[in-house]
């Protein structure tokens, strides 16, 4: 089977730098190379990582309250025209980031080719402790990677082709084919736009409150967790047979597992947790592109081990997203 690979060194979407590292610490640690050898995927792409420096403005002042606007706009632009270009030729696409607003980009360019190959529209499960539906307006911090999902749903909207009006409908999701798992630190106003526009979504609360405790008399000490169940419905909402863009953001991943992100929050998914929505999706079939997405090696208080545990526990999240635990 074939994936088309994409490596984007990006970190425009936030403020922290070292997420732009990710993509170089995940090959390096024998990511691809184990998808070509040991899961039998043929990769075709660029080896090299994107660093998009020619995209990136002299001056890029906000914008309606965004930073680093034009830049992250003209890079989300390109991305969405490298990822189509794999998705129109029936690969799936995997895209390594590079902070979260770089799915403006991912899921603008399969969003594009799946309509246009398949007539179909696709549907987006969002793996983060955050929703990342900020509009430019809403926003607190100004920060790109908080937006993402306002602007590939049209929820936030722009005219001007330099700063996201290069959207159209064609690369838009439908709101009804969103679900978010593992959100623990949504902001008040995030909260308002996901209620008044029905979007489906499982927090650390439900993946909780779904599990229970086991029948069995040997086992009383045993709690079962609500994550295959959250997974069920989760599945369910968005339907049979429905193209899926999994966009896996690494801080839904407790920090115990996962400490090197920009915006850790604690109470997350287990490493296991996460591995198995990954699994769950494969399963179905219908996966067409996986973003891994805020790894930044640079971030951790003892840098070498704390920075190889996220590395590895991303490279987990993505190996069972292309299938590695099937017997
Ligand atoms: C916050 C944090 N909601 C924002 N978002 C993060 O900046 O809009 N997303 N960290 O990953
Ligand atoms: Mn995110
Ligand atoms: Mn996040
Ligand atoms: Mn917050």
């Amino acid at each position: 089977e074939d994936i088309g690979v994409v490596a984007v060194g990006f970190s425009g979407g936030q403020g922290k730098s070292g997420v732009d590292a990710a993509p170089s610490a995940l090959i390096e640690s024998g990511l691809l190379a184990q998808l070509q050898n040991e899961l039998n995927y043929k990769l075709h792409g660029d080896d090299k990582v994107n660093a998009y420096n020619d995209l990136v403005p002299k001056q890029d002042p906000p914008y309606r309250n965004m930073k680093n606007p034009g830049t992250v706009s003209a890079v989300t632009q390109r991305l969405s025209e490298q990822v189509y270009a794999h998705a129109k030729e029936g690969r799936m696409v995997l895209t390594l980031g590079g902070d979260h607003s770089i799915a403006i980009g991912t899921v603008a360019g399969t969003a594009k080719a799946i309509r246009e190959r398949l007539g179909r529209e696709i549907a987006v499960i969002w793996v983060d402790a955050h929703s990342d539906i900020n509009t430019p307006e809403t926003s607190d911090s100004g920060n790109i990677h908080g937006m993402p999902v306002a602007f590939i749903t049209g929820l936030a909207k722009e005219e001007k082709p330099e700063y996201f009006g290069w959207l159209k409908p064609e690369h838009l999701l439908n709101v009804s084919k969103l679900v978010y798992i593992g959100l623990r630190d949504v902001d008040a106003a995030e909260k308002k736009i996901l209620r008044e526009n029905g979007i489906k979504a499982f927090s650390m609360f439900d993946i909780d409150r779904y599990g229970s405790l086991p029948p069995w008399p040997s086992f009383p000490f045993l709690v079962v967790y609500g994550i295959g169940r959250v997974v069920e419905m989760a599945l369910a909402h968005i339907g049979n047979d429905t193209p899926i863009h999994l966009s896996f953001d690494v801080d839904a991943i407790d920090p115990m597992w996962a400490p090197s992100t920009g915006t850790p929050v604690r109470g997350g998914l287990t490493l296991r947790e996460g591995d198995f929505i990954c699994e769950s999706v494969h399963l179905t079939g219908n996966l067409v592109a996986v973003d891994l997405v805020e790894v930044n090696p640079s971030l951790a208080a003892d840098r070498e081990a704390e920075a190889n545990e996220t590395i590895r526990a991303g490279c987990s999240i993505v190996r069972c997203a292309l299938g590695e635990s099937l017997l």
